[in-house]
């Protein structure tokens, strides 16, 4: 049988072709899904490439189902779960990110929850997108409900090799993930080093808040920029369209 790229997936390629993206990232746990439904309609305005749902506490369930599909009615931007374990998944989403906590101590985060989640999957029609997720100091809440061994910020290198060794496996994106709301985001020479050497796309989160954060990123390397917290934080759907206008413009500046 031959293993073709999923929608999703394929489109993600094609417009990679013109330049990083950004993906917003909305945690059920955080926001109702009226907000979430408001925050998808603005960040397709505002040029955003697509909209990931997960989170590490809560998000799983009606919660999950509600928000996906408040996103759904009111945007047409692809909906890729980016889930905590097997309960992370809706089907009402497009896609979801079938990752692994490479640098967990424990297993379940690496292949068990996957395994209890795959049929899952395959019964919803969800296109899984295989990725190595990887968790950089401080971590933050994924790290510590992930058990991870997270990588030190001043040890790119150990970055490289996981993300390497991810791409190997046989996963076609990878994650550095320096944990939501962190105090500063992945560092641009870990970045740098890991893109040069894996020839999938590399997506970068945690703690990217502004414009001068996300262009960091992206020139060391960042393929796909994710924000979260900063979207979220807004009082407004009006703060929230100028903070996702400012962090989109800076990312495809
Ligand atoms: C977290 O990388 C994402 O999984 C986004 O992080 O909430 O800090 O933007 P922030």
């Amino acid at each position: 049988m031959r293993l073709e790229l999923g929608k999703v997936e394929t489109h993600i390629h094609e417009k990679l072709k013109n330049g990083p993206l950004h993906f917003v990232l909305l945690d059920p746990d955080d926001v109702s899904p009226g907000m979430a439904g408001k925050i998808a309609a603005v960040s397709e305005k505002a040029g955003v490439d697509a909209v990931m749902v997960g989170g590490s506490t809560g998000a799983e369930g009606e919660v999950l189902d509600a928000v996906v599909r408040s996103i759904k009615e009111s945007s047409s931007l692809p909906v890729i779960l980016f889930p905590g374990s097997h309960g992370g998944i809706s089907g009402y989403a497009d896609a979801i990110f079938f990752m692994s906590l490479l640098n967990s101590r424990n297993p379940f985060f690496i292949t068990g929850a996957q395994a209890l989640g795959a049929i899952q999957v395959k019964r919803y029609g969800l296109e899984p997108i295989p990725m190595a997720y990887l968790i950089i100091e401080p971590g933050e809440t994924v790290g510590w409900v992930g058990d991870a061994r997270a990588i030190p910020r001043h040890k790119p290198k150990i970055a490289a090799a996981y993300a390497l060794a991810g791409q190997y496996l046989g996963m076609r994106l990878v994650y550095l993930e320096a944990g939501s709301g962190a105090p500063e985001p992945v560092p641009p020479q870990m970045i740098a080093a890991v893109k040069s050497v894996i020839d999938v796309p590399l997506i970068v989160g945690g703690g990217i808040r502004t414009a001068g954060a996300a262009e960091a990123a992206v020139r060391a390397g960042a393929d796909i920029v994710v924000t979260g917290t900063a979207v979220e934080r807004a009082r407004s759907v009006e703060e929230a369209r100028k903070k996702l206008e400012e962090l989109n413009s800076a990312i495809k500046s």
